[in-house]
């Protein structure tokens, strides 16, 4: 065997695995990039701070299924682990490489050095270092492996050196590829036979069926399935927030968002029914609006790859453990469709319920009002982003806009949301671009999300990374509002507004000196017109609706 450099070892493998870009600060790892240009087209994303590099391998790896790679030196390694911490809650196959410690000089207060590794350990699924070149071929091996198997989730090694320099020493090494460990998923598990027909037998006999379907779907690629077997069975369908695109929300089955940052009709739909088939969720406190939603006790089932997850929240009828699409799949060919004459007055039901929904909030979709309702900007993107797009949502307020008032219109749009950090979604929507930029990507942010990494407008002028990022900006982080109004007694003073407003910023003009394009929108009627000319212009853009500083979305409902 040919001895080759660590470098060499881990520019061909990252090309092996398909890898096309990576995110970090300088410096790490600096011969791998030498090596990495020399052999390979990796385009390597210099960044403003580590947690955006984080962010945007994450939004390039939720949108390609296959891992996203961010680095750090040894000083920026904890910056790195706090990005981590949103691909973990998401189960993004993110892969972190870090600088650190050397047995030569550690315990000896080295510049910069602090023990780093268990920092890594509550947002990983393994963590590991790196001492010896020779294990380069294992240990990115199985941190690929690692990444996509099972639940997918993020991995750490830290290779030797601050700068992880052990990559300049040689041994004899084959930096060998297993391509099935490049995307989600590696494996599909079969389910047992006699599982698929307990479910199948509670799921035909209900009267007032739900299926609540999560982002263990989308990783699935099952979303087609999901729907042919809703519809032979007559079925509705909820999702969670991060399950938002395994229906599109202008199918009749489809009921929205179900959960806290969610839909009405979709928390009333999964209220009133008599079983709840959760598939691929944890039905963990977001989903279930902290298990409200439905209450525990309802009957119900669950389909997922982790048999750890099957049962945790809701005591079961029927659990299934297999892979989503396998098991739709199954399901599907076995199915009573015969059974969906039993559901006839419950789809009545639903309907009236989705309806009831849109008639409550048609006046504030359509609002013509100035400042902009953010009601009406979902509804804009509803109408105008392409078929093919990908759509991002931040969290908070912007999770809480995209999740009840925006509707994917058919399956080749996809949308991600933030698992809860505040500023996810801009540098998430820039990594989504690296990984499809084929596609439209529109990000949804408020304006306090934006400004956690504004920076990173720089880092898409510089690689003319193309994404659209559409900014809610009320000067301020409005969704905070009610919460320190109440603190202060139950109304709003000054001193209690300090603590969620801010300086009001033209963003398109920050934009626009930055390099990227800028638009600023102040009436609704000018949005679309501003959508299509950031798509069109193949250029980082900002459009920045001056929206409603009183506008503040709906809490969910409980039943
Ligand atoms: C890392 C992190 N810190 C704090 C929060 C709490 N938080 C949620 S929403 C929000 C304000 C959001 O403001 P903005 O993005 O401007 O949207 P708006 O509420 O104005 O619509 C804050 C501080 C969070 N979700 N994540």
């Amino acid at each position: 065997m040919a001895k080759i450099t660590g470098a060499q070892c881990l520019a061909d493998m990252l090309a092996g695995y398909g890898v096309t870009h990576v995110f970090m600060v300088p410096a790490v790892l600096r011969r791998t990039f030498a090596e990495m240009e020399r052999r390979t087209k990796i385009k390597r994303i210099h960044t403003h701070g580590e947690k955006s590099a984080a962010y945007m391998a994450d939004g390039y790896a939720r949108a390609s299924g296959r891992p996203g790679i961010c680095m750090a030196q040894v000083i920026g390694a904890l910056n790195l682990a706090a990005g981590l911490r949103d691909a973990h809650l998401a189960h993004s196959p993110v892969i972190a490489f870090t600088g650190g410690r050397d047995a030569k000089t550690k315990f000896r207060k080295v510049y910069q050095e602090v023990d780093d590794v268990p920092a890594f350990e509550p947002v990983t699924k393994f963590n590991a270092t790196v001492d010896d070149v020779s294990r380069f071929p294992d240990m990115v091996r199985q941190a690929f492996r690692v990444a996509v198997s099972g639940t997918p989730g993020p991995v750490h090694l830290q290779f030797r050196g601050n700068e992880g320099q052990v990559d300049a020493e040689e041994a004899e090494m084959e930096p060998l590829v297993e391509e099935q460990f490049a995307r989600v998923p590696p494996f599909r598990p079969e389910p047992d036979a006699k599982s698929v027909q307990s479910a199948l037998a509670v799921l035909q006999a209900a009267e007032r069926p739900v299926i609540v379907a999560g982002g263990g779907v989308r990783a699935s690629g099952a979303a087609a399935e999901l729907v042919q077997l809703a519809e032979a069975l007559a079925i509705p369908v909820a999702t969670s927030l991060n399950g938002k695109d395994c229906i599109a929300g202008s199918h009749p089955l489809s009921v929205g968002v179900v959960g806290s940052y969610s839909r009405e009709s979709g928390n009333r739909v999964v209220a009133a029914a008599d079983l709840v088939c959760f598939i691929g969720t944890a039905a963990g406190g977001m989903t279930t609006h902290v298990w409200t939603v439905p209450k525990i006790g309802v009957a119900a089932v669950q389909i997922d790859i982790e048999p750890e997850t099957i049962g945790r929240n809701y005591p079961l009828k029927a659990g299934v453990l297999g892979d989503a699409k396998v098991t739709l799949a199954q399901m599907l060919a076995q199915c009573d469709r015969k059974s969906a004459a039993r559901r006839a007055a419950w789809l009545q039901q639903v309907k009236t319920l989705c309806a009831e929904w849109r008639e409550k909030y048609r006046a504030a979709l359509e609002s013509d009002a100035v400042p902009v309702r953010p009601e009406r900007v979902c509804a804009e993107l509803s109408r105008h982003v392409p078929d093919d797009a990908i759509v991002l949502a931040d969290t908070g307020h912007a999770g809480m806009w995209m999740g009840g008032m925006y509707d994917l219109r058919g399956a080749r749009q996809s949308f991600m949301r933030s698992a809860g950090h505040l500023g996810w979604a801009f540098p998430a929507g820039l990594g989504a671009k690296c990984a499809a930029p084929e596609r439209p990507v529109v990000t949804f942010t408020g304006d306090a999300g934006l400004w956690y990494h504004i920076g990173e407008l720089e880092t898409a002028v510089r690689w003319n990374i193309a994404a659209v990022t559409v900014v809610n900006n009320n000067a301020s982080g409005n969704q905070s509002k009610r919460g320190f109004d109440r603190a202060y007694g139950g109304e709003q003073t000054a001193k209690g507004r300090e603590l969620w407003t801010y300086t009001n910023v033209d963003f398109a003009r920050v934009a626009s000196d930055i390099g990227a394009l800028g638009i600023r929108v102040e009436r609704p009627g000018d949005f679309s017109k501003a959508l299509h000319e950031a798509l069109k212009s193949k250029r980082p853009a900002i459009i920045d609706v001056v929206t409603d500083i009183e506008a503040i979305a709906p809490a969910a409902v409980s039943g």
